[in-house]
């Protein structure tokens, strides 16, 4: 899938810088390109990855009027922009950004524009600000939601509530002071980064990560050097999944494959050998446990599985590690939990990677109880008369706030558990091709997914290139 990203404030310019630098890295595939737009100077010069020109500064007409933000911002030249980088084959254009933040606000004026300039979808890729941020920025976030929701075909949601605690950088113990009059070279005067800059690096990673992912899918390279997929799941797919779904999340988990198996799977080929009983299952309860995780542990933003519309599983790693009958039930599990009837799914084989991963996007989400949270908040700074039941973990003061939580409060998880898998094996190396975008008979089966404050899989360990 092809985009164009427009990163829009502090948030959204590091994603987009990110997306960039990840984009560029890639020896085989280059599928996107973006521009910073922010009113922070200081923000956008420390942008490591994307050249000058993709940065557009609007400086601030009046600092101390903070509704100055949409007057000051010149909308035509970030449309002159887009349409220079517009190659003619991008299928999506993408938004990023903080809610909470002032640059949001300016997202619902920019779209209309594009929409007027321009054919291609237009999709957010939003964060939603911790509670302890404060009730200023929970009430403006709940206003950019609504405002985003009626003006965007979609919106991906991460959630620094549910992440924050989960990959907060642990402070380092204070240095011993040092001689004032001893000044270090300039050049060697580390800029220090804040715990609170740390961790957003790291959840950005996050995202970063598991959407490049998915744009990455369908995409093949003429220089070759990745395999064919059974179920290509291409920027067509992608786009029925989420294009008018309104709330979208992604759930991610991968995990290594064992050591060896990339020479087990030559020395396979030359002596072909059927796998055994015991081998088959642990391959698809391997994948059935990737994909429970994803939904309940690793989700970009706790929800309801049941209130989903629609759905798209794809499996990516070393094609000896895909088991059919893991994919099929997984595929089954989420066909019979969400509210609609369309699941599309697909493979990613990437015979040099050393990890086996899920990604499970849910797109028309209903139930979102993070939105419902924030709303309440806006309504209780409107009305302060109502109880907070917030209140036990929110400063109550605004704006700026750094985001300390460490203790969210659990919500019992749900689980329904896959039916299928561990139980009784059937064949497991031959491969189906099939429809990517198949719709089945649907069951009743209950789900729910829920915040858990488990620490599960590692993040920082997840450093591998798919493509190489
Ligand atoms: N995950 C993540 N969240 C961020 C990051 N920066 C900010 N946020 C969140 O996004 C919200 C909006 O912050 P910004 O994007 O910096 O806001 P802005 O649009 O630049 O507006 P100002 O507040 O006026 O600077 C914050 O309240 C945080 O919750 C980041 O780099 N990563
Ligand atoms: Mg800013």
């Amino acid at each position: 899938m092809r985009i164009i990203l427009i990163g829009v404030g502090g948030a959204g310019c590091r994603l987009v810088d990110l997306f960039y630098a990840q984009d560029v890295r890639s020896p085989i595939i280059r599928c996107l390109d973006g521009i910073a737009v922010d009113n922070d100077a200081d923000a956008l010069n420390r942008l490591m990855n994307l050249p000058a020109d993709r940065k557009l500064y609007f400086q601030r007409l009046d600092p101390s009027n903070p509704d100055d933000i949409i007057a000051s911002i010149t909308i035509e030249e970030i449309i002159a922009k887009l349409q220079s980088l517009d190659t003619g084959d991008i299928d999506a254009i993408f938004i990023c950004g903080g809610l909470g933040g002032t640059m949001a606000e300016v997202v619902p004026d920019l779209v209309s524009h594009i929409r007027k300039a321009m054919i291609e979808p237009v999709f957010g890729l939003f964060i939603l600000p911790c509670t302890r941020e404060g009730r200023e920025r929970s009430s403006r976030a709940a206003d950019g939601i609504d405002a985003l929701h009626a003006a965007l075909d979609g919106i991906f949601l991460f959630d620094n509530e549910t992440w924050y605690p989960r990959l907060k950088v642990q402070p380092e113990p204070a240095r011993k002071k040092q001689d004032p009059l001893k000044f270090l070279p300039l050049q060697k005067q580390k800029v220090e980064e804040s715990v609170k800059d740390q961790t957003y690096r790291k959840i950005n990673d996050m995202i970063v990560r598991r959407v490049g992912l998915l744009l990455r899918a369908g995409e093949f390279s003429e220089k070759g050097g990745m395999d064919i997929a059974e179920v290509v799941l291409d920027a067509g797919e992608v786009l029925n999944t989420i294009l008018g779904m309104g709330f979208i999340t992604i759930g991610y988990a991968l995990e290594p494959v064992a050591q060896g198996s990339l020479e087990m799977d030559i020395l396979g080929k030359i002596r072909p050998a059927a796998p055994s009983v015991e081998e088959s299952h642990k391959k698809a309860s391997k994948v059935v446990d990737l994909a429970k995780r994803a939904i309940y542990q690793e989700i970009s933003t706790p929800c309801d599985l049941t209130s989903a519309e629609k759905a798209l599983i794809l499996i990516a790693g070393p094609s000896h590690e895909m088991s059919m009958k893991g994919y099929m039930t997984v595929r089954k599990w989420i066909d019979r939990s969400i509210r609609g009837l369309e699941v599309r799914s697909g493979d990613y084989p990437v015979s040099s990677s050393h990890f086996l991963a899920i990604i499970i996007v849910l797109a028309g989400l209903r139930n979102i109880p993070r939105i419902d949270e924030i709303r309440k908040i806006r309504d209780m700074s409107e009305n302060p008369d109502v109880h907070d039941p917030g209140s036990a973990y929110n400063t109550g003061t605004s704006g700026h706030d750094e985001c300390v939580g460490d203790t969210l409060p659990v919500i019992p998880v749900e689980e329904s558990a896959p039916a299928g898998a561990g139980s009784s094996l059937t064949d497991d190396y031959g491969r189906t091709g099939g429809n990517n975008a198949s719709m089945h008979e649907k069951e009743e089966s209950p789900g729910s997914v829920s915040r858990k404050d488990v620490q599960t899989g590692d993040t920082d360990n997840d450093d591998f290139t798919w493509i190489s």
